[in-house]
């Protein structure tokens, strides 16, 4: 009789501390024995010197979350946990996000139902606090979190969710009362507001002004802010979706004088740049998400806080809509300026090979950082740690093999999305996850997702109270 479900044989098996050789033993969906010839597994897979690593968490990403403007996403759970899993990604963690006017409870009732039967991979939910009224604050909230609902983002732009500063400050004492971990979405609403008013004025409405209009000096001064406002708090925050030098520089001093501040990036802000929004007709639209794409030299900047350590998270933050679509990136019209493009670009499926190949394989990070970036610390962050994250005994089986010895072009027509576009197109890499694995089941070979890869499958994570702070 075999001793495990599954062993993947002679692997060359990477975590965020150590990079060994040996067997990985799975037994009920469980890692349960590492080490060097391993006993029979019912099923074997020979991985022969070839990298190992655990699954990606997207701990930012955005599936069949209801808009305001009449747009809808083109992904549901089914196709966008499909398109993760694809990309070596085994664990999501998109928003439920709260309508102002009503309660929390609700939104994530209706995102669960939203997710139920759907989700191929395993998925847990941040909040999104739109109206922290004293309801919300005193009584929902709370509850939530003691039932596994232990982060939320909130704004600090975008009419229908931004708080103010005193608002932010309740929520903010909440998470530190509650230990749950505070997301911030960091730009300055009235400096957008402004900017957006004169250009429109100067009749300058093309996707390229949406660059313009969310100006660098609105992310860094926001950025200060919220690292203000938790610092009079006395509590972690960590800032999502970093796109620009300054900001970067603010984090990386509070975080040189002690403060707990986390960070996480996007590969929109390594390999995109704002002249990606500057093409024929309404053609940008398809790289309008907030902040912009900045330049090259910002590229840079945050190259290098994810090699020095500033960043803690590389999410994908996919929130996916269709260019040729009534309901997607122009459904206010073909000549809508930009300030009425939906926000957001598809990229779940391609974070986890942009990052593996341009960083790693190109020298730029480690792998053990890789592994940091995109597993480890999302799940310490946001309370998977123990279960999601990492290759150890105990663990979930979420493993990826990865191939890294020939060159692919990231093609839309090769993704699982149901977006009619990447903005990645044509980039050729050199990691693509060969054979995935979640929960001991092989669900993507070659590439391509197997028959075990149903809707349904996922199963959803309540989150325990974040590891407090940061990474270890
Ligand atoms: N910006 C956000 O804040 N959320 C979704 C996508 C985007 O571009
Ligand atoms: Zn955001
Ligand atoms: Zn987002």
């Amino acid at each position: 009789m075999a001793e495990f479900d599954l062993v993947l044989r002679d692997a060359r098996i990477g975590t965020a501390s150590d990079l060994f050789r040996g067997d990985i033993g799975v037994r009920n969906g469980r890692i349960a024995a590492l080490g060097d010839g391993l006993g029979k597994g019912a099923e074997e897979i020979d991985a022969r010197g070839r990298l190992v690593l655990p699954g990606g968490i997207d701990a930012h990403c955005h599936l069949d979350q209801p808009t305001g403007d009449g747009s809808e996403m083109a992904d549901d759970f089914a196709s966008g946990t499909l398109s993760a899993l694809c990309g070596g990604t085994t664990t999501v963690i998109p928003f439920a996000c709260q309508v102002k006017g009503r309660g929390l409870r609700e939104a994530v009732e209706d995102y669960h139902r939203r997710a139920d039967g759907k989700a191929v991979i395993d998925y847990a939910f941040h909040l999104i606090v739109a109206d922290p009224s004293a309801g919300v604050l005193g009584q929902e909230l709370p509850a939530l979190i003691a039932d596994g609902y232990t982060s939320f983002k909130i704004y600090m732009t975008y009419d229908e969710l931004k708080l103010s500063d005193r608002q932010i400050l309740d929520v903010l004492a909440l998470a530190r009362r509650e230990r749950a971990m505070t997301m911030v979405h960091a730009e300055n609403a009235d400096m957008i507001g402004w900017l957006t008013g004169q250009l429109e004025l100067a009749g300058k409405t093309a996707p390229k002004f949406h660059a313009v209009a969310h100006a660098r000096i609105a992310e860094r001064e926001a950025t200060h802010r919220a690292i203000s406002l938790a610092e009079l708090v006395d509590v972690p925050v960590l800032i999502v979706h970093v796109s620009g030098r300054e900001a970067v520089e603010h984090i990386a001093r509070a975080q040189a004088q002690g403060l707990r501040v986390l960070a996480e990036t996007c590969p929109q802000y390594l390999f995109l740049t704002a002249d990606d929004l500057d093409l024929p007709g309404n053609e940008g639209a398809r790289c309008v998400c907030s902040p912009p794409p900045r330049d090259k030299a910002n590229q840079q900047a945050i190259w290098t806080g994810l090699a020095n350590g500033t960043f803690s998270v590389f999410s994908s933050d996919h929130a996916p809509f269709r260019m040729n679509d009534p309901k997607g990136k122009l459904v206010c019209g073909p000549a809508a300026p930009f300030s009425r493009i939906p926000n957001g670009i598809p990229g779940v499926e391609t974070r986890l090979a942009l990052l593996l190949s341009e960083g790693v394989l190109k020298g730029r990070i480690t792998l053990h950082q890789f592994v940091a970036l995109t597993a480890t610390n999302p799940a310490r962050i946001y309370g998977l740690a123990g279960r999601k994250g990492s290759i150890a005994i105990g663990a979930d089986a979420d493993l990826v093999l990865w191939s890294t010895d020939r060159s692919v072009r990231i093609a839309n027509a090769r993704l699982h999305h149901n977006v009619d576009y990447t903005p990645y197109e044509g980039i050729e890499v050199t990691a693509w996850p060969d054979t995935v694995i979640a929960g001991g089941e092989i669900l993507v070979q070659a590439g391509e997702p197997t028959g075990a890869a149903v809707k349904g499958r996922g199963r959803f994570l309540r989150c325990d109270r974040p590891v407090e702070g940061a990474p270890a």
